[in-house]
């Protein structure tokens, strides 16, 4: 049994019901869901061609049968399923489920990436990280409570939502 974060974001339809349709579809008979974090809005990160809505994230944690791979292959079918096409790098998208950590692995695939490479400079991934467990040091050794202490970080734009993120 391996233990996994996984990040939701959706900034395209009813985006609280998009994120409530992922969970549902994470908690299956390969992966069950353990926690959720609170949902928070957020300004979208990354140079765009056109102005891309706000993000509605949060973090799950996850206790999985599958590898990393396996993992994969479902998070994609997870985000087919709730609707999403393709568009442009980080254009609007109904789904997007980012695996950002599994166990202690350190993963350099042609398809997979563990730890995510962009995790550490987001606050949407680490601020609902740190709700589930903030005592997370990832493989290189960097602590999430350092991160989360980087000006970086703290500028940047979260509202926590008044909504319960059930599972
Ligand atoms: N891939 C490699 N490693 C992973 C991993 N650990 N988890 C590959 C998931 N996928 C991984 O992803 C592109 C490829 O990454 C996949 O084919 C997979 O094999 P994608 O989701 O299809 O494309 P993308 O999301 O448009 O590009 P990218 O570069 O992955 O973007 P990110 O990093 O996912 O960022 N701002 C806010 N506020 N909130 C957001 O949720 N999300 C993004 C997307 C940008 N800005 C955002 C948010
Ligand atoms: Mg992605």
């Amino acid at each position: 049994m391996g233990t996994a974060y996984i990040s939701l974001g959706s900034n395209l339809g009813d985006r609280l019901a998009n994120l409530h349709r992922a969970i549902r579809l994470l908690d299956s008979s390969e992966t069950r869901v353990t926690h959720v974090s609170r949902f928070y809005e957020t300004v979208p990160i990354g140079a765009t061609r056109e102005p891309v809505p706000l993000y509605i994230n949060c973090v799950l944690r996850v206790e999985t049968t599958l590898n990393p791979e396996g993992l994969l292959d479902f998070t994609q079918n997870l985000e087919r399923t709730c609707g999403r096409k393709p568009t442009f790098r980080w254009g609007p998208r109904v789904m997007d489920a980012d695996i950002l950590l599994f166990d202690d692995f350190v993963i350099h695939t042609e398809r997979l990436t563990i730890p995510h490479p962009r995790m550490i400079e987001r606050a949407f991934a680490l601020l609902p990280l740190a709700e589930i467990d903030p005592d997370i040091v990832f493989p290189n050794g960097v602590s999430l409570r350092e991160r989360l202490e980087n000006p970086e970080i703290q500028e940047q734009t979260l509202v926590p939502l008044v909504t319960e993120a059930s599972i």
